[in-house]
This record gives structure tokens, C-alpha cells and sequence, in this order.
């Protein structure tokens, strides 16, 4: 096992990170900037070093310092967490050359699903299911040719993109026109990479994603779907473990479909295949993450696995110790991402210091944050201030645990989207489970809320 693992980030994820490191026994060492001298990872490691200004530039992204740091402390292990260095397999590298291990997959298998046009033949190869689409394309005639074949809409997108990042619908031979020069720069000046393709586009699909956890020794499981259709500008808000839209079988194939895309790349450590759900039950693989999502609190709460403490183990070189049919999926589980955002003000956010903090508590609920009273937000990193989870027997019971539960958590000093789910979890149409990526907008149209 390790000596001791750096948490290569901040926020509620390198609370997460101390937190299992902790239970396993190994000493850990936080990384900080300076307008994070008193965040809750600080306190909570073993050792925390400060590597930078506020600036996430020289501070949590850069390589340097970060690696400077792991190098004094005497870590042989760094933890990412999720965005920052979690997705950059130039630092994978730069760390086994530093005989330090990068919790997460290889550089090799990072850049395999890091580039989307890529990592679509690797799926059309292993019979994976991918919408209608087409390689990179360079002209607008190119992209008017496929159009003709599939029919509008299409989607160009960024091959180095992601999440949402350098995509473009287009619906006329016009908006190909238009959009085709306006997707390569954007690509070129986001991810300096000007490639792009096109997919047939389905309108308002929904969001499910297949949670999998890969051993150094080629054993791959899945842990079932998360629904994340209720975003906002790609911006998940919440997410629940089962999706009540998928079925038993469904879950199988797409388990398996999943499985197959992390084999194919000889995929270590914990990752997510994206899929799009269309209307008529036809399902699309869009992409993997290859790191520890945000959303992983879900799976965790309805398969009892410990997904960080997993990836920690299986960078260390151990097998994993259940097989697929040990796997046992029991109740549902519904996540509201707590930020520090103001719902009726476009969600801008509204950093400041939290002057009241109370925590909800009782059965099935749990809190990932890095919130306390006092505490005072940096304006300079995201606004997401922690994570309630609940879980019930039934979808409906963990609803009515987080209408409790988000009623218990007062915040005060700052503006939340905790009111803001107290009404999605009562909305109907989220209570009846039938929904897809287009709520949150139908949400606003069906409530009036956009007319304020
Ligand atoms: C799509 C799509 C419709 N058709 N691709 C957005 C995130 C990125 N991973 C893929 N995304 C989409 N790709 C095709 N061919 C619609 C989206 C999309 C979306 C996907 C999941 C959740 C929310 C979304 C919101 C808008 C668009």
C-alpha cells in the first residue's frame, strides 16, 4: 500500500479523498492555494502544503508545484479528485516519471477517450452502440453531404471536447454553413485542436451513465446507471442510481456494453461510459469519463462499494475482491448538488461567508462538503459547496428522505440551490420519473418562473 497520497485538489472531493485514505490507514497530504488557507481538506490531512496563489493556473493546475510538493512531502501516490489534473494524461505521465502513481487509468487510456472521434471507433469496433455519425470532417460540404444521408438535425463537435464543450446543432444546410467555421475555432481556441465531426442529433435525450471499476489485471465490473438528466446549460443539478427509466435488461446490456468499452482499452481504476437514451428506447454511447465523477455518491449508496477507496486499491496493485454477480443493487439514491448559486438570478454565483451552517442528518442521509460556519468562499473555483445524498427502499422514499432532509440543512450568509430543489423534488413530473435532458427548461415554462 502507499505511504502516502497527495489529494491533487480541493472542495468536498479532497474532503472525500482524506476521508477514505483515512480508513485504509495511509497519511495524506493537502495541496492549497492561498485563498484556501482555511478549507476543510487543510485541516483534515495529515500534512497540507501551499503551492500557489488563487489563481487554479498557478495553483491547482500547475505541474510544477504540485509535483514539487508530492516530491517534499514524500508522497508516492496522488489522487486528482474530479476536473483540474484529473482528465490530463500529461500529468499521468509526468508522475510515473516521478515515481509517483497517478490514481486514475493510464496517460495511454486517457488520450484513447480524450479524443471523441477516437474513442467513437474504438466503441463501433467492440460492437458498442454510437449514434449516426461521421470522422473528422474539414468542410462545410462535407458535413451537408452526411446531413443529407441522416437528415437534420445534426451536432458538430469538438473531437477534443466534452461535456458539452464545442458542440453545435445545426438544422439547415445554412446553420452548417455558419457553424462549421465558428465549431473549428472554438475547438482550435478551447482545446487547441481544430477537429471536428457530426452525429445525427437527438432532441432531448436522456442523460444515463454506467459506472465501472477496472483492476490492473484485466477484471472489469459495472455498478449499474446513474439518470443525470437534470442539468442546466450542462450543469448537472441532480442525479439518482437506478434510473427509473431503464429496465433490468437494459441495465445488462448497457453494464455490458460498458465493460466492453473499458476492455477495450485496457481501462484501470474507476470510470463512466456517457449514454444518450432516445425516446423509442434506443440508446447511444457518447463518451467515458476517466476520472471520479461528482456524481459517484449515488452508486456508492445503492451498491455499498466505496468507489474512491476502490480506485486507491486498485492503483496499489490489488485485485478486485467481488465479481459482477456479487454485486447487489438495493434501493434508490437521489444527489442535490449544493452551490453556492442564486436560482432566481440565472444561478450566478454568490460566493461570500456562510455565517450559519447546519447539516442534515438520520438515516439514509449524507452529507459530502466542505462547508462550515464561518467558512468563507473563494470566489475563484466553482460554486459547488457539497453534495446531499439520501437513500430509501423505493425512488419515492429517498424523494420524500430529501424533501426532509434539504428542509433540515440551513445555510445562511449566502444564497443556495437548496430551495431550488425542495421544489424539483416535489415538482410532478420530476415525482413521476418520466423526464429527459429538456426538465429544467420545461420546468421554468410549465411553472412561470421564466417571466419573473
Ligand atoms: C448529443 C446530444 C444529442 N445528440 N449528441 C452533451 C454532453 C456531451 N457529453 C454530449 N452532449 C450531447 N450530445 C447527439 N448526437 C445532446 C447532448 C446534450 C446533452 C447530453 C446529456 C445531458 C444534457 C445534454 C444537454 C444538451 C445536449
Amino acid at each position: 500500500m502507499f505511504r502516502k497520497v497527495l489529494i491533487a485538489n480541493r472542495g468536498e472531493i479532497a474532503v472525500r479523498i482524506i476521508r477514505a485514505c483515512r480508513e485504509i490507514g495511509i497519511p495524506t497530504v493537502a495541496i492549497y492555494s492561498q485563498a484556501d488557507a482555511n478549507s476543510l481538506h487543510v485541516r483534515l490531512a495529515t500534512e497540507a502544503y501551499c503551492i500557489g496563489p488563487a489563481s487554479s493556473a498557478k495553483s491547482y493546475l500547475s505541474i510544477p508545484a504540485i509535483i514539487s510538493a508530492a516530491i517534499v512531502s514524500g508522497a508516492d501516490a496522488i489522487h486528482p479528485g474530479y476536473g483540474f489534473m484529473s482528465e490530463r494524461a500529461d500529468f499521468a505521465e509526468i508522475c510515473a516519471k516521478h515515481g509517483i502513481k497517478f490514481i486514475g487509468p493510464t496517460a495511454e487510456a486517457m488520450r484513447k477517450m480524450g479524443d471523441k472521434a477516437t474513442a467513437r471507433q474504438t466503441m463501433i469496433d467492440n460492437n458498442v452502440p454510437v449514434t449516426p455519425g461521421t470522422g473528422i470532417l474539414k468542410t462545410p460540404e462535407e458535413v451537408k453531404e452526411f446531413a443529407n444521408r441522416v437528415g437534420y438535425p445534426i451536432i458538430l463537435k469538438a473531437t477534443a471536447g466534452g461535456g458539452g464543450k464545442g458542440m453545435r446543432i445545426c438544422r439547415s444546410d445554412d446553420d452548417v454553413e455558419t457553424n462549421m467555421n465558428l465549431c473549428q475555432s472554438e475547438a482550435q481556441n478551447f482545446f487547441g485542436n481544430p477537429d471536428v465531426y457530426a452525429e445525427k442529433y437527438l432532441e432531448n435525450p436522456r442523460h444515463i451513465e454506467v459506472q465501472i471499476l477496472a483492476d490492473q489485471y484485466g477484471n472489469v465490473v459495472h455498478l449499474g446507471e446513474r439518470d443525470c438528466s437534470i442539468q442546466r446549460r450542462h450543469q448537472k443539478l441532480l442525479e439518482e442510481a437506478p434510473s427509473p427509466a431503464i429496465d433490468e435488461a437494459t441495465r445488462k446490456e448497457m453494464g455490458a456494453a460498458a465493460v466492453r468499452a473499458a476492455k477495450a482499452i485496457n481501462y484501470e481504476s474507476a470510470g463512466t461510459c456517457e449514454f444518450l437514451l432516445d425516446h423509442d428506447g434506443k440508446w447511444y454511447f457518447m463518451e467515458m469519463n476517466t476520472r471520479i465523477q461528482v456524481e459517484h455518491c449515488v452508486t456508492e449508496m445503492i451498491s455499498n462499494i466505496d468507489l474512491v477507496r476502490e480506485q486507491i486499491m486498485i492503483a496499489s496493485g490489488e485485485k478486485l475482491d467481488f465479481t459482477q454477480d456479487e454485486i447487489m443493487l438495493r434501493g434508490h439514491a437521489i444527489e442535490c448538488r449544493i452551490n453556492a448559486e442564486n436560482p432566481e438570478k440565472d444561478f450566478m454565483p454568490n460566493p461570500g461567508t456562510i455565517t450559519g451552517y447546519v447539516t442534515p442528518g438520520g438515516f439514509g442521509v449524507r452529507v459530502d462538503s466542505h462547508a462550515y460556519q464561518d467558512y468563507a468562499i473563494p470566489p475563484y473555483y466553482d460554486s459547488m459547496i457539497g453534495k446531499l445524498i439520501c437513500w430509501g427502499r423505493t425512488r419515492n422514499e429517498a424523494r420524500r428522505r430529501m424533501y426532509r432532509a434539504l428542509k433540515e440543512y440551513v445555510i445562511t450568509g449566502v444564497e443556495t440551490t437548496i430551495p431550488f430543489h425542495q421544489e424539483i423534488i416535489e415538482d410532478p413530473v420530476f415525482m413521476s420519473g418520466n423526464f429527459n435532458t429538456g426538465f429544467i427548461e420545461d420546468f421554468y415554462k410549465r411553472t412561470g418562473k421564466d417571466k419573473k
